[in-house]
């Protein structure tokens, strides 16, 4: 049975121990389970975590979003939007669930505070894909944030979707259009939005369709504006235009479902920076694609200026390169 297979990584003596504290009973000691343990083993429900602010954990539970606590034996752990649970069902009516178990991660999306930390953040559990939000006039600054994502999805097992919105206050559509066919030629899936207009909204409405997608991007670039507009009873709250890169205005993240869609979106406090601190310089180009299907005859090269290799740098997009050795200049400096 299906079950077999996690029962064994949950601390059933702890659990046990915690469940007869509750009926104020002698803590039981034997390895052996009662039957009464069993039983209580095979009503445990799953779940999914849809929130996370700072202590507080709402979790999808038997179709309904509701609070949840992390069971004394969990002290400790952290458990992330998107994370799989399986719960002690409620008591009475008084009561809330209790998370047991957190399952292992299909996918991660993490980042560091920096990249001299590696302190890893998990920003999404078991999401599909990430859908990074760039802004039309800041596409500049936006473009390296998109490079660290995509490095920071592409090892946590996501597919990436960019999405360039305010194209209604773009200053140069031709730049637009650049930047989202250099992004297309190494796979990634572009869409182009304005919130203002509706323009490329039903278009990011069929990326989503089927998927757990979440949105990241600088502080300002939309994500809350356009997941009100896909989401309308989400009602986020919106920052004043013109605070680009300045105070957060989302600040924790929430899951949502798009019922049409058999899909969810995750809306995500903006960061300043996506810290790529935990990963070693060798590891950074196998996330840049048009690198890693290029050999350069050495092992172990980093195409960054090394006598022998036969990468030359007009095989790669001179801002992607540029992208790339500004990375691992970063990590090895933290390294
Ligand atoms: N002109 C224009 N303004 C937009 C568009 N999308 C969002 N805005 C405005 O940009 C500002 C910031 O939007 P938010 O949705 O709060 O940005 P955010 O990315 O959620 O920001 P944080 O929560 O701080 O990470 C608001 O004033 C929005 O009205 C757009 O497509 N065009
Ligand atoms: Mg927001
Ligand atoms: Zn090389």
């Amino acid at each position: 049975m299906w079950h077999h297979l996690w029962v064994s990584r949950i601390d059933i003596e702890a659990l046990e121990d915690e469940w007869e504290e509750d009926e104020a009973l002698p803590p039981r000691r034997s390895r052996e389970l009662s039957v009464k343990a069993k039983q209580r083993i095979e009503s445990l429900g799953s779940a999914r975590v849809v929130t996370v602010d700072r202590g507080r954990i709402t979790i999808l539970y038997e179709g309904e979003v509701v609070e949840a606590t992390l069971a004394g034996t969990m002290r400790g752990t952290k458990a992330a939007v998107g994370d799989r649970v399986r719960v002690r069902p409620p008591r009475h009516e008084s009561d809330q669930p209790r998370i047991v178990e957190v399952l292992d991660r299909e996918t991660v999306l993490t980042r560091t505070p920096d990249d001299d930390l590696d302190e890893e953040r998990v920003v999404v559990a078991n999401a599909d894909q990430v859908v990074v939000v760039l802004s039309a006039d800041h596409l500049d600054t936006g473009v390296r944030f998109l490079d660290r994502v995509l490095v920071a999805a592409s090892v946590g097992g996501l597919d990436s979707v960019l999405c360039i919105n305010k194209v209604d206050l773009a200053p140069d559509d031709r730049v637009v259009a650049e930047v989202g066919e250099r992004y297309e030629t190494i796979g990634v899936d572009v869409r182009r939005t304005s919130v203002v207009t509706g323009e490329g909204i039903e278009e990011l409405r069929h990326v989503l369709a089927g998927c757990w997608s979440a949105f990241s991007g600088h502080s300002g670039v939309g994500k809350s504006s356009l997941f009100n507009l896909l989401v309308p009873e989400a009602a986020r709250e919106i920052g004043e235009l013109g605070r680009f890169g300045g105070r957060h205005t989302t600040v924790s993240s929430r899951a949502m479902p798009l019922p049409d869609l058999d899909a969810w979106v995750v809306d995500t406090p903006g960061v300043r920076s996506f810290g790529l601190g935990s990963l070693a310089p060798t590891q950074v180009g196998a996330h840049f694609p048009e690198l890693a299907s290029l050999s350069c005859g050495l092992s172990d090269c980093l195409h960054d200026g090394e006598p022998e290799c036969r990468i030359a740098d007009a095989q790669i997009h001179p801002a992607r390169l540029a992208s790339y050795r500004r990375l691992l200049a970063a990590v090895r400096g933290a390294g």
